[in-house]
């Protein structure tokens, strides 16, 4: 489902339609969300003042906080009777943020979807193997919503149960397969157990996302299922999966729904737009939203933007792969770090499985960083099951010297048997803070 005559507009055209749902979504917003009408006028701003794309700046931002303060439904700009659908995200902390759904947004969100899909490959003749989890979750429904609309036959399998995925791969050959990256990544892994050429499987592209990934780590997937991996992004607060997608044919940057989503890259510090090209932290604003419209939604993401012209001849501006969430950003000795610059290091090293997790922990009043990682069944079978070989503590002092070469930190490394570390159905967790674990033991 190619849409050239919206995907290929030229910016000022798209920046005109941009302008208009801008108008319409602010009045909407004052009109029937109480919440914005008193931020408004804190900062004494009416719709009317909206003239420009520019005048987007005179609007206060929005930040999950304000998603929770007012849960579960406080922030709908519609009454129940015109919801039809309820998401939410899992949240680390008690409560799940909650989304809601009109008839129209869900048939805005499918179209999206399956323009999504189509950049990445797919086509109304594929069968789609959809391993994203059902549930409160935007994943598993998003995709399938969008690619049932593109015209596949989807099979709804969800994440888990990784035999039986290998067996409906198998069994149906599908051309197209989505899920987490790290949970792809045990299908692989399930398949080399079972011996299973990847050849056979009939895949031959997949959509990644719903967490960082790193180059290394598509490679590493493409490698493995022999396929084309694209990236897809998207949060529910804003929709779900489908707010920015990556081309097949480049492969380099995710191409945003730029008709629907009003995009700015802002220094999270200052909250200052920062140039093309620079990272920020990426804000949106949803353009066609009925039920949860937002305004200047603070994602938390860092990534960066490019307006060049992409070779698939579509115009929509690309984001760059999230690098992470400033939430994920860790602070060591005062260097920066984020988790997907370790990854990007580990998955060089042809030793290693590609899973890892990294244990934040205290040492005396320093943070301090463990790193878990697997060794691969090659060497394991290699040194008889020894960690201890020479072989791999040369392997862990490759990969401390890896980790302070690009990262400039100094890290311990703890190095495990394969599938020895926890294995995700969904997103992996990466970053393990047992800091207050550690100061209770202290206690005690
Ligand atoms: O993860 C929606 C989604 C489902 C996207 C399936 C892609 C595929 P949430 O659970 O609300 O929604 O989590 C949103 O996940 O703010 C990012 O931090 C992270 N995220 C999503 N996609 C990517 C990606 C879904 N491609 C949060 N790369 C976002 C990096 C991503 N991080």
């Amino acid at each position: 489902m190619y849409h050239p005559e919206i995907e290929t507009k030229s910016q000022g055209e798209i920046q005109e339609i941009q302008l208009q749902r801008l108008i319409e979504t602010v009045e909407r917003v004052y009109n029937n969300v109480p919440f914005y009408k008193e931020k408004f006028d804190e900062l004494n701003v009416k719709p009317s003042d909206i003239k420009s794309l520019e005048d987007l700046r005179k609007l206060p931002f929005t930040k999950k906080k304000d998603l929770r303060d007012n849960y579960p439904t406080g922030l709908f700009a519609v009454p129940m009777s015109d919801v039809v659908r309820i998401h939410g995200s899992s949240g680390t902390s008690g409560k799940p943020t909650i989304v809601g759904y009109t008839k129209k947004d869900i048939e805005i969100w499918s179209e999206i979807v399956a323009r999504a899909i189509t950049a990445a490959g797919g086509s109304s003749e594929d069968i789609f193997h959809n391993a994203y989890g059902y549930g409160l979750f935007t994943g598993g429904v998003g995709l399938h919503y969008g690619a049932e609309k593109l015209g596949a036959a989807v099979i709804p399998v969800s994440g888990g149960n990784t035999d039986r995925q290998v067996t409906l791969i198998q069994d149906f050959k599908p051309r197209g397969i989505a899920g987490t990256p790290s949970y792809i990544l045990n299908v692989a892994e399930q398949m080399e157990k079972l011996k299973i050429k990847p050849e056979t499987n009939g895949i031959e592209y997949g959509i990644f996302g719903a967490e960082p990934w790193t180059e290394e780590m598509r490679k590493t997937i493409e490698d493995k299922l022999k396929i084309k991996a694209v990236d897809i992004y998207g949060l529910s607060e804003v929709m779900g999966p489908g707010v920015a997608i990556e081309c097949h044919e480049a492969q380099q940057g995710l191409h945003i729904a730029e008709d629907h989503f009003l995009v700015e890259i802002i220094d999270p510090e200052t909250l200052e737009l920062v140039p093309d090209g620079e990272d920020g932290e990426l804000v949106i604003t949803t353009l066609t939203k009925e039920a949860l419209p937002v305004i200047r939604y603070r994602t938390g993401d860092i990534t960066s933007l490019n307006r060049a012209k992409c070779v698939c001849g579509r115009t929509m501006a690309r984001m760059a792969r999230v690098k992470g969430r400033t939430d994920d950003m860790m602070i060591i000795r005062g260097v920066n770090v984020f988790p997907s610059e370790i990854e990007r290091e580990l998955l060089k090293i042809d030793k290693l499985a590609p899973f890892y997790q990294i244990h934040l922990l205290k040492k005396g009043n320093m943070d301090a960083v463990e790193l878990q990682v697997e060794v691969n069944s090659s060497l394991y079978e290699e040194v008889g099951s020894n960690l201890q070989h020479p072989i791999v503590l040369q392997l862990k002092k490759q990969i401390l010297h890896a980790i302070k070469n690009a990262c400039l930190i100094s890290v311990d490394v703890a190095i495990k048997a394969p599938m020895e570390l926890p294995r995700f159905e969904s997103k992996a967790i990466r970053l393990v803070d047992r800091r207050n674990e550690q100061r209770e033991e202290v206690v005690k």
